[in-house]
């Protein structure tokens, strides 16, 4: 790396006093110390299965139940998860920023699995979904409801199904819409889908707009999730990373602290006692 990377807590400290629009960007490693998998490395297969190829259309539409098999592990740990510090300090973060006239943070996450939400964070764009939202799949149909069902339906009820098991599982035996009975999908941006125009545009504001930029636990793997801080890092302005280590990160952002962020963030944002 370059570029020398401050970490000193004092300098962050100060600039984030004196910033007026925070964006908070989170990926998976924000919720790796709630025990949830991240994406990439062991946590990113399941069943033998690599995540990516799961999250598709294209595997949806050749075995619903096989990705609903997935998804019924993922609610099942999600759910059953709960927000660590990291979470509860950018909720912390954002209560306080709300609270002081003129000052505005907002947060978005790669992440599905809604522990912001449930640490208490309001100003929120849950980019890629959310794992207890399910949408239909008729088209003239496509309500999105909250879905807390584990399993999601009976079929599901043995987390130890093999590929072929889960395969095998009848269409009647598969979630349905509660207005339409069509078959319903996880409410979830699967790979290869476009983002909703107005929210990659709104994301992409706040990206301009931003005086400063909190960047936790990501990879920047995932195109467009991966401009944003980019966009503020090359405009000169400040992105401070969160990250276990080193391994995605850009020669111009500001500030990297490295190591687990349930730690280091609390830690760099004042909120020791949490
Ligand atoms: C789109 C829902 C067009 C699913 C997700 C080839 C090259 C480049 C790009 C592409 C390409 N081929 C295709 C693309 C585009 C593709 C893409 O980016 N693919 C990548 C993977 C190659 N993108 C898309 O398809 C997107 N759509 O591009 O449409 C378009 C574009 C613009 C405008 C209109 C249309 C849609 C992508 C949405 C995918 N859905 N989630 C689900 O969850 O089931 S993304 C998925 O990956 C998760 O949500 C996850 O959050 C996200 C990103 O990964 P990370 O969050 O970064 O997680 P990862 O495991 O990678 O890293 C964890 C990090 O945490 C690591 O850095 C680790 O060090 C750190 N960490 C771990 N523990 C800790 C920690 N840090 C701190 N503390 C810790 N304790
Ligand atoms: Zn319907």
């Amino acid at each position: 790396m370059s570029v020398k990377r401050l970490c000193d807590i004092n300098s962050f400290k100060s600039i984030l006093n004196s910033s007026k629009n925070i964006l908070v960007l989170t990926g998976a490693g924000v919720s790796a110390e709630s025990g949830i998998p991240v994406f990439r490395g062991p946590g990113g297969f399941w069943n033998n299965h690599n995540a990516m190829e799961l999250a598709t259309v294209n595997a949806f539409q050749r075995s619903p139940s096989l990705v609903w098999g997935f998804y019924n592990f993922r609610r099942k740990i999600a759910f059953n998860a709960k927000p660590n510090k990291a979470h509860v300090a950018l909720a912390k973060l954002e209560k306080e920023f709300e609270e002081s006239p003129g000052r505005k943070m907002t947060l978005i996450t790669q992440n599905v699995d809604g522990l912001h939400v449930r640490a208490g964070s309001k100003n929120i764009i849950q980019l890629h979904g959310a794992l207890d939202q399910v949408k239909c799949t008729n088209p003239n149909c496509r309500v999105i409801t909250l879905n807390m069902n584990v399993p999601i339906t009976p079929a599901f009820s043995n987390d130890e199904m093999s590929n072929e098991e889960l395969a095998g599982i009848q269409f009647s035996e598969l979630p349905k819409c509660q207005l339409c009975n069509s078959l319903v999908r996880p409410h979830i941006l699967w790979f290869g889908e476009s983002y909703n125009h107005n929210v990659l545009a709104r994301c992409g504001d706040l990206a301009e707009q931003c005086d400063l930029c909190i960047l936790v636990g990501t990879s920047m793997t995932v195109y467009p999730a991966n401009q944003f801080a980019l966009t503020v890092a090359d405009s000169g302005r400040t992105v401070a990373e969160f990250n276990l280590n080193p391994e995605a990160s850009k020669d111009n952002f500001k500030f990297f602290f490295s190591g687990p962020c349930g730690i280091t963030l609390p830690h760099a944002l004042g909120y020791d006692n949490l």
